[in-house]
């Protein structure tokens, strides 16, 4: 018989967390507005928020943090991480920003201006922030497929080119300052984009003389997906894959929470001088000299180890592999979930969980509130709260998909953690019947409303 897989890792160093009774959640989830971010972490048994910052860095990391260089200008941890940088994109500038929405706001300063609009596959929250608060336009140009969570299709993240290119013809090249692409497609799923869509995309935007970006937060496990679905890529190297990945790009922007597998750090990384001169200018203002922005010489010492690791397929396997067996755990027990499943994280489908609850009543948020209350874990709303209100008519947005969003954190949790967190979905499952209401807003921000938004049981 086959062994079983197992983590390609030992565990050297271990935090405790607490098992808290559901009295206790009841009172701490009213206490926090209905709102899963106004929890303190140690009220959460296991925190699948976001896989965001929130990783475990290898003991070469920690090795290369005791060797970072602080120096203000011209750090050898710089130096590093520019290096390594170059070596896997190709990308000849290169700026540091503290995190990855720093890099899209010191890039966008140079870039867009009112008016423009930004073309994309269902851009992230803070991208889409970035673009808005420019008052500029982000315009989704996902593939359908994308938003019907039961039809198999290997590269979700795609971008649909006969809309990409109705852009490119509705608005004048001026007005279009980019493409974004991002990798893996949080939005839809954590779902991969292809090397082929990539090139596809790359030659239109060429042909129209519009730049293209990547959000790259996810780039290596859209590089596995490439080397495991698509035909051609199965005996390349993720980091040969990442290479050709970048060739189809001008630039990109960088959370290092992802797969930089840091706790803190981002980067701008770009093929033209001029925008680099231009950001230079804005990095200075808002994150810091050129040669750290944001960043203590330390961080960038273990992104540098970090990006090399995420890179390497049996990191990448075993990461991919625990996301597969929690979600599969929930397909055999009938749970609907956005499938295939994605890259960091496994993503329900709440309106088919509970589909007589009204829109209005936030249903994805329902149901996190319901897996928190159920096991102490915590999941994350992607749906109406975090697609806000329309800025000219104030409106709700409701989205195609309202997804709770069970994010993995990278070498965090174990095999054993995977199936409490699939046993506790499937008991909030099989009393859905009994979950008849939602919740209404009481207050919320005026931009990026989820973070702080209160609510109310109705
Ligand atoms: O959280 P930042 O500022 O380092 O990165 C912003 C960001 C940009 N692009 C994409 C695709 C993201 O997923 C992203 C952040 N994501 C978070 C925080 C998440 O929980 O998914």
């Amino acid at each position: 018989m086959n062994l079983p897989y197992a983590e390609p890792y030992k565990i050297k160093m271990v935090e405790p967390i607490y098992r808290s009774s559901r009295e206790e959640r009841e009172l701490w989830i009213k206490n926090a507005g209905y709102n899963l971010f106004n929890l303190r972490s140690n009220q959460v048994y296991i925190d699948l928020l976001t896989d965001s910052g929130t990783g475990a860095m290898s003991d070469s990391q920690w090795a290369a943090i005791m060797t970072g260089d602080e120096s203000y200008a011209g750090a050898s941890s710089y130096y590093n991480l520019k290096e390594t940088i170059k070596r896997l994109t190709g990308f000849e500038y290169f700026l540091p920003t503290h995190q990855g929405r720093a890099a899209e706001n010191v890039l966008f300063s140079v870039l867009m201006k009112e008016g423009n609009v930004v073309p994309g596959n269902s851009h992230f929250d803070t991208t889409k922030g970035h673009i808005e608060f420019r008052k500029a336009k982000a315009i989704d140009c996902t593939i359908d497929e994308a938003f019907n969570t039961t039809l198999q299709h290997p590269f979700k993240g795609n971008i649909d080119l006969n809309k990409l290119e109705n852009v490119y013809k509705e608005y004048p090249a001026e007005n279009i300052p980019c493409v974004i692409v991002t990798l893996t497609c949080n939005s839809s799923g954590g779902q991969p984009v292809s090397m082929q869509n990539l090139k596809e995309v790359k030659a239109l935007s060429e042909k129209y003389g519009i730049m293209v970006i990547y959000d790259s937060a996810r780039f290596a496990e859209n590089a596995y997906f490439i080397k495991v679905r698509e035909k051609g890529y199965e005996n390349k190297t993720i980091k040969e894959i990442v290479a050709e990945m970048f060739t189809y790009a001008d630039g990109m922007t960088m959370s290092s929470k992802k797969d930089g597998i840091v706790n803190i750090g981002g980067f701008i990384a770009l093929n033209s001088e001029k925008i680099f001169k231009e950001a230079s200018t804005f990095n200075i203002i808002f994150e810091g000299f050129i040669t750290y922005g944001g960043m203590a010489g330390r961080d960038m010492n273990a992104l540098a180890v970090g990006l090399d690791e995420a890179t390497e397929f049996v990191y990448l396997e075993s990461r991919i592999k625990q996301v597969e067996y929690l979600g599969e755990k929930l397909i055999a027990a009938g749970i609907p979930i956005q499938q295939p499943i994605g890259g960091h994280a496994v993503f329900v489908d709440a309106k088919r969980v509970l589909p007589n609850l009204p829109k209005e009543q936030y249903v994805a948020q329902t149901l996190a509130i319901e897996l928190y209350l159920e096991g102490g874990i915590r999941g994350v709303e992607i749906g109406t709260l975090l697609a806000d209100r329309d800025p000219e008519t104030r409106e709700n947005r409701y989205p195609n998909l309202e997804l709770l969003r069970l994010a993995i954190p990278r070498r965090v949790y174990t095999y054993r953690h995977m199936d409490v967190i699939a046993q506790a979905l499937i008991n909030v499952y099989n009393r859905r019947d009994s979950i008849k209401s939602g919740y209404k807003i009481v207050s919320e921000a005026p931009i990026m409303r989820h973070f702080t938004v209160q609510l109310e049981k109705i």
